[in-house]
């Protein structure tokens, strides 16, 4: 399996996020994916090759014209005010106040393009971002030239971001540009399984009112966990993506095993949908010792889930998303990536 990856994303690392009424170091930080390629490597998964360079205009086959330019000019109006630190967002266009006309003054924009204050914009952001969007797009290319496998190492994460929305330390959905790209080289059916402990509201809602992609989740029940407001049962897709949006909240404590129990019951809604690629959104952040999550899956659930992805039988994608144990971040995302080619053999 190939490994895509860049040291681009050295270059985005936020000092501070706001949580619980602190500034506390960012926890998406670039030791993540270190940790997630010396694993990788140890495991002896395949190369390790660097992203080819996509146009602006396949991300705007995801993202709006006016967010792109946001993030692309972002830094240079922050740091014109003056500012030599983060650029963080704290006013959003939330209940009551109009959101359809996008405001000039830069902290006007941050909360405009955003969800919340959990992901920095620094000077390096949009250079790191754009690399790990074309991580992404070079494993769909790979995947769309036959190959029957590829793992996008992306940092930042991208599931979490919408056409026209930042947050939850995401700015471009990596997974969804993925996606999109397979439905434009070829594929007429593609499925996202994301198995990230949040639930991908970004990838959920770019795709919600199509049947060509098919998005299904497995996380903490948004009733009590980030994002909040997003990631219900009830949310099975609108229009013509009826049917086509499959959502599994679980609670605070899941095991492995009552994981794989509704990661079983995610594989048959996937393969009754038939696709041709799959595009999985690979968070960790479901292991017992996250510091930011409450899932209990332990190494071997990890081995588990990508002999489950394996049995589909369809060419897979793997796209990094979450994972904040960093010490174990690297042992579990090769544990998915070795049980999913053990699986697939
Ligand atoms: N008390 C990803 O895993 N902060 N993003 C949550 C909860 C945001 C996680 C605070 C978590 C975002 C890609
Ligand atoms: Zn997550």
């Amino acid at each position: 399996m190939l490994t895509i990856y860049s040291d681009d994303h050295r270059l985005h690392h936020g000092a501070a996020e706001l949580y619980r009424g602190r500034m506390v170091p960012c926890f998406e930080m670039p030791s993540r994916v270190d940790q997630v390629l010396e694993a990788v490597r140890a495991a002896g998964l395949g190369d390790v090759v660097a992203p080819d360079r996509f146009d602006r205009a396949v991300l705007a086959r995801v993202h709006a014209d006016d967010y792109l330019t946001f993030l692309e000019t972002a830094w240079d109006e922050w740091t014109a005010l003056g500012e030599t630190g983060d650029a963080l967002p704290a006013t959003w266009p939330a209940r009551g106040l109009r959101r359809d006309v996008p405001p000039q003054h830069i902290d006007g924009k941050l909360g405009f393009y955003s969800v919340d204050a959990s992901g920095p914009i620094t000077a390096g952001t949009w250079t790191a971002v754009r690399s790990a969007a074309d991580c992404a797009l070079t494993g769909a290319q790979t995947i769309a030239g036959g190959a029957a496998s590829a793992f996008a190492l992306c940092r930042p994460p991208g599931h979490h971001a919408s056409a026209r929305t930042m947050g939850g330390f995401c700015y471009l959905n990596n997974a969804a540009l993925a996606a999109q790209y397979l439905r434009d080289h070829g594929a007429a059916r593609v499925a996202v399984l994301d198995v990230d402990y949040h639930h991908g509201n970004g990838t959920q809602d770019i795709f919600y009112e199509r049947g060509d992609v098919y998005f299904t989740s497995l996380h903490g029940d948004p009733q009590v966990e980030y994002p909040y407001f997003l990631g219900h049962a009830d949310e099975c897709g609108a229009g013509e993506g009826l049917g086509a949006n499959r959502n599994y909240p679980l609670p605070w404590g899941t095991s492995g095993a009552d994981y794989l129990a509704a990661l079983d019951q995610a594989i048959a809604g996937i393969a009754a949908f038939a696709p041709d690629p799959l595009v999985v959104s690979l968070g960790v952040d479901t292991f017992a010792e996250d510091p930011i999550s409450h899932f209990k899956l332990r190494v071997d659930d990890f081995t588990a889930i990508g002999q489950r992805i394996a049995s589909l039988g369809r060419p897979t994608l793997f796209v990094m998303e979450g994972g904040y144990a960093v010490a174990d971040i690297g042992i579990n995302v090769a544990a998915v990536l070795t049980g999913f080619v053990a699986g697939a053999a």
